[in-house]
């Protein structure tokens, strides 16, 4: 058996979860448009025949705004390189920045880095990826570069035999029927924060993080209480929406995805709070699992 540690790297928004997503093939990684939506490490694993992936999905590496929130999610990131046995960085094949060259100079030299130029689908011109590739690998010593869609599925199977070659021989950590490390409280707590960046304008969401207050079974029912903190009432009101409208959707689509991965009816009942500062306090950070 193989069996080993997976970093997924990269700038946020190159689409790190969504890849994580797709090797694991389920929904464990929430996933947006907007920039910073990941916050923790989270693991998703893979088996294959004599295989065991275990992918590491990591925040996107921050270059800008300089919360204690950020501070911590870079540090996610510095962390989850130093102990893997392979690390896969994620660019995005048509923008290729300053802030992927500051991921790139993280790198350790002393663990296999594949490259992946995602979202080829997007790419109309596919001749512009090989200057894309030129240029990449000249900025560090890595072991592949493969142009990958974790959104179309596209070049995964070959993404994932290479990361196989470089994994140390070993048994496996992780049962069959397992899919990540992290618990039913923590996924619905992303699943509600998941909504919330995909619905809601620019400000808000980054304002925003979700405490689980309770969480129970009933038999096959979860009866689950949240709480969203935000910095300001302003947002308050915009996240609660005309008559609750806005809180409403959030919460629905929320408890769809957790009865979709849960297997079994949930009541979610969610409040929002004003938490001034929560982003600059180490005691809420620690208290939020950041
Ligand atoms: N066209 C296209 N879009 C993609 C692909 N992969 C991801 N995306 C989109 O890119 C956006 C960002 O995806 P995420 O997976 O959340 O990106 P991330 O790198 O995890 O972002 P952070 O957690 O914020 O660092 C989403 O809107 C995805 O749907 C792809 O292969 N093709
Ligand atoms: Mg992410």
């Amino acid at each position: 058996m193989r069996c080993g540690h997976v970093a997924i790297v990269g700038r946020p928004s190159v689409g790190k979860s969504t890849l994580l997503n797709a090797l694991v093939g389920a929904r464990i990684s929430i996933t947006s448009r907007k920039p910073q939506t990941t916050r923790h490490r989270i693991r998703g694993i893979r088996n294959e025949p004599g295989v065991q992936f275990i992918f590491v999905d990591t925040p996107g590496f921050q270059t800008q705004h300089a919360s204690k929130l950020n501070e911590r999610l870079n540090r996610t990131v510095r962390d989850a390189l130093a102990d893997v046995d392979v690390i896969v960085l994620v660019v995005d094949a048509a923008r290729f920045t300053a802030a992927d060259r500051a991921v790139i100079a993280l790198l350790p030299p002393s663990i296999p880095v594949i490259a992946a130029l995602n979202k080829i689908d997007a790419v109309a011109d596919k001749r512009a990826l090989l200057p894309r590739l030129a240029e990449i690998a000249a900025l560090h010593e890595f072991a592949a570069l493969i142009p990958i869609s974790a959104e179309r599925g596209s070049e995964l199977p070959a993404l994932a035999h290479v990361i196989a070659e470089r994994l140390p021989e070993g048994p496996v950590l992780y049962g069959d029927d397992e899919l990540t490390d992290r618990d039913e409280r923590f996924l619905a707590a992303e699943f509600i924060r998941e909504k919330i960046f995909r619905q809601l304008g620019d400000e808000v969401p980054y304002s925003t993080a979700v405490v689980i207050e309770s969480f129970e079974h009933e038999g096959e029912l979860r009866r689950i209480r949240a709480t969203v903190l935000v910095d300001k009432s302003s947002q308050k009101a915009i996240l609660i929406g005309d008559g609750g409208a806005r809180m409403k959707a959030i919460a629905s689509q929320a408890r769809g995805d957790m009865e979709s991965l849960f297997g079994g009816r949930v009541f979610l009942d969610v409040w929002v709070r004003v938490k001034r500062g929560w982003s600059d306090s180490d005691a809420m950070l620690t208290r939020l699992g950041y």
